[in-house]
């Protein structure tokens, strides 16, 4: 172990991202370093405007780790979670200090949107930079921030991104697809179940999880190569058998995990009467929570926007396009 720490401040910010083909359930893990290796491959896009920052610097006259969110300090599972992927960063660097992290979500919380992506993807990369690892915008931060939160692990990179590994990687840069995306907001409040607990859920009980696991390779070429030949009929029709399937298996556990509202229902009904009318090409998915994403051309997005916002239940819409990579600097 090394006494002398970099005694400046790291701040990084890194914006959340979507699953068009999903991540659910994990590889099992031996050593802590393989903590949600996932069982699928995914693939993503970054969204702009929806951020976390986090500024780390060495405490080594702390007992612990310390961490606030939003002003408020971290107890229990949530700084667990911190706790492991920084005690990551000092096996790696040969440093034994603990952290003060101080982070900002700038996610609109009535969004219902999960900011662990963004969050632990800022937290590893200032604090791989903060240890002397790298850049914090590599693979390196990448892998550290899946110990945080395996889809932490996609919002290290900006763009499209594949995660199929211990890191994810950049597959397309922000601008190879003009896609806008629409988030309808049909309930901001949080899920009753975390994505943890029932993806193992899913796992130990789900009848169907051996076909997901089964069928995820297939689907996530179809994702990546219609994303490459700029095929977004294609790409939809993949997020939404991949979104499909996921959700299947889920309700499949026992006890079975449901995260529709009637709403969203609606505005996947809304979003196949765009469609079927014609002229619009768009598509719908859903994550871990009743909101509703849906991928349609940057240039129609206003007109979706406001006919989504008109049915009944939802409460709020987003907008949002393909962000940036995570962004580190030293002060
Ligand atoms: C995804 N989700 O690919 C999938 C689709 C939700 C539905 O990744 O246990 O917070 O920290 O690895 O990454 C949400 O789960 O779970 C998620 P952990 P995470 O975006």
């Amino acid at each position: 172990m090394v006494d002398l720490v970099f005694d400046g401040v790291v701040v990084a910010k890194a914006q959340v991202n979507i699953a068009l083909i999903k991540y659910w359930g994990k590889a099992p893990a031996g050593r802590p370093e393989e903590t949600n290796l996932p069982a699928v491959p995914s693939l993503s896009v970054s969204l702009d405007g929806l951020w976390t920052e986090t500024s780390v610097r060495f405490d080594p006259d702390a007992a612990t780790d310390h961490v606030t969110l939003d002003g408020e300090r971290l107890e229990g599972e949530p700084l667990a979670r911190c706790v492991a992927l920084l005690d990551r960063v000092r096996e790696l660097s040969d440093v034994a200090s603990p952290f003060a992290v101080q982070s900002t979500n700038h996610v609109p919380t009535a969004a219902g949107l999960a900011s662990s992506a963004s969050g632990m993807a800022a937290l590893a990369a200032a604090a791989v930079r903060c240890a002397g690892l790298g850049s914090g915008t590599g693979e390196l931060a990448s892998r550290i921030a899946r110990i945080g939160s395996g889809s932490a692990a996609r919002s290290i990179f900006g763009g499209w991104v594949a995660w199929d590994g211990p890191a994810a990687r950049s597959l397309f840069p922000r601008d190879h697809l003009d896609v806008a995306v629409v988030i309808a907001i049909v309930d901001a409040e949080r899920k009753t179940i975390g994505s943890r607990i029932a993806m193992n859920r899913t796992r130990e009980s789900s009848p169907f999880y051996k076909g997901w696991v089964e069928q995820s390779q297939d689907t996530f070429v179809e994702g990546c190569e219609a994303l490459e030949r700029r095929d977004l009929v294609g790409l939809i029709s993949a997020m939404e058998a991949s979104t499909m399937r996921m959700h299947a298996c889920a309700m499949g556990a026992r006890p079975p995990i449901l995260y529709w509202k009637p709403p969203s229902l609606a505005v996947i009904e809304q979003v196949q009467r765009l469609r079927s009318d014609g002229d619009l090409v768009l598509g719908w998915t859903m994550d871990a929570g009743p909101n509703v994403k849906v991928l349609c051309p940057g240039h129609d997005v206003q007109r979706v926007a406001d006919t989504l916002a008109r049915v009944d239940g939802v409460q709020r819409i987003l907008i949002s396009r393909p962000g940036r990579g995570v962004f580190v600097d030293v002060r």
